[in-house]
């Protein structure tokens, strides 16, 4: 067990190696924690949380250079900080955005995926899963205030929230393109999608690998609103102010009961998922097609 993270510096959680968070000893969070509700800021390596007691809305900056890929360690941060918000009764709302210029987040960190020993690559998974059972399961509202391009795990996070808004600018994307890395989006990916944007967006967004401009996302619904780039903050919390007018109890039960399938499909599937991912992750084939992608990555900047 390790103590990683320190939450306004009133509060550690423990870390398992064959979990995430759970601390069953301690409780999920462990130490010193009789004065959250008196701070409001909390920072780590890669994210910073603004929380306003008096609205009861967290804003957590994602700030992971150069473009808040997900590693290992930055989901296992985002996760621990999610446990901490929706234990905190005082936490109502959560905004998701980024510090970093012009990406919201590039999606899972390909580096994780390439050259890694098949244990490396099940842990990395199993820390995907976790963050979107931890967001999409999430009892807060949850905004996505998406000031930059978020392609992939980038789209996932957000589609995994309750609102997204997106700035109106036609350098940024969105989309689910995993198939253009040579790579298969998982079903609970798939199924996010569907639940946001129907089958047949789903279908030919998957098949193609689609990253949409702002316009075009709003079109199909992969986004609820645009503005203008520098008031994507601004109106995400004018926003919340409604979601948070609805009575808590009844948003939350209808919430889950329109997750409640998805989840429940991965939570009872959860060692399958990471065994297909470690499987088809490894294979030389799939590794020459990450390793081509990344190339190109590097030769677009060239
Ligand atoms: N992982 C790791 N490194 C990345 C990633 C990433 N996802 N994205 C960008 N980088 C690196 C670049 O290689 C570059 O590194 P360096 O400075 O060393 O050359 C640096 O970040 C900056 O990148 P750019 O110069 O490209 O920055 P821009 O601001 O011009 O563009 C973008 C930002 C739009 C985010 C662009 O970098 C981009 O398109 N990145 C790739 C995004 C992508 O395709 N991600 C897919 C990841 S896979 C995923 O999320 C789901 C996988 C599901 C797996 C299912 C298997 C079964």
């Amino acid at each position: 067990m390790r103590c990683v993270f320190r939450y306004g510096e009133t509060a550690c959680f423990c870390v398992f190696p064959e979990g995430l968070l759970s601390c069953s000893s301690h409780g999920r969070l462990c130490a010193t924690s009789t004065s959250i509700s008196q701070r409001n800021n909390s920072s780590s390596a890669n994210l910073k949380v603004d929380h306003d007691q008096t609205t009861g809305v967290a804003v957590m900056h994602m700030q992971s250079p150069p473009v808040n890929s997900l590693s290992l360690d930055f989901l296992t941060e985002i996760c621990i900080t999610l446990d901490k918000l929706e234990m905190d009764k005082g936490c109502r709302g959560l905004i998701i955005t980024s510090s970093q210029p012009k990406v919201f987040c590039a999606g899972l960190d390909i580096l994780e995926m390439y050259g890694k020993s098949p244990e490396r690559c099940g842990e990395f998974w199993k820390a995907v899963q976790e963050m979107w059972l931890k967001l999409y399961g999430s009892n807060m509202v949850t905004i996505a205030a998406i000031n930059g391009s978020s392609p992939a795990g980038g789209c996932l996070m957000s589609i995994t929230c309750d609102y997204r808004i997106m700035a109106d600018n036609p350098r940024y994307s969105i989309g689910l393109n995993e198939t253009k890395l040579g790579i298969v989006a998982p079903f609970w990916f798939k199924e996010t999608m569907v639940n946001t944007v129907g089958h047949r967006n789903t279908e030919t967004s998957l098949a193609l690998g689609l990253l949409y401009k702002p316009a075009e996302a709003l079109s199909i619904g992969l986004v609820d609103q645009l503005v203008p780039e520098d008031q994507v903050l601004s109106v995400a919390t004018q926003t919340m102010t409604k979601w948070l007018a609805i009575p808590e109890h009844a948003r939350q039960i209808t919430k889950s009961m329109m997750r409640k399938s998805t989840i429940e499909k991965l939570r009872s599937n959860r060692e399958a998922d990471i065994q297909n991912f470690v499987n088809f992750i490894t294979k030389e084939s799939i590794q020459k097609s990450l390793r081509m992608y990344m190339e190109m990555l590097k030769q677009k900047k060239a």
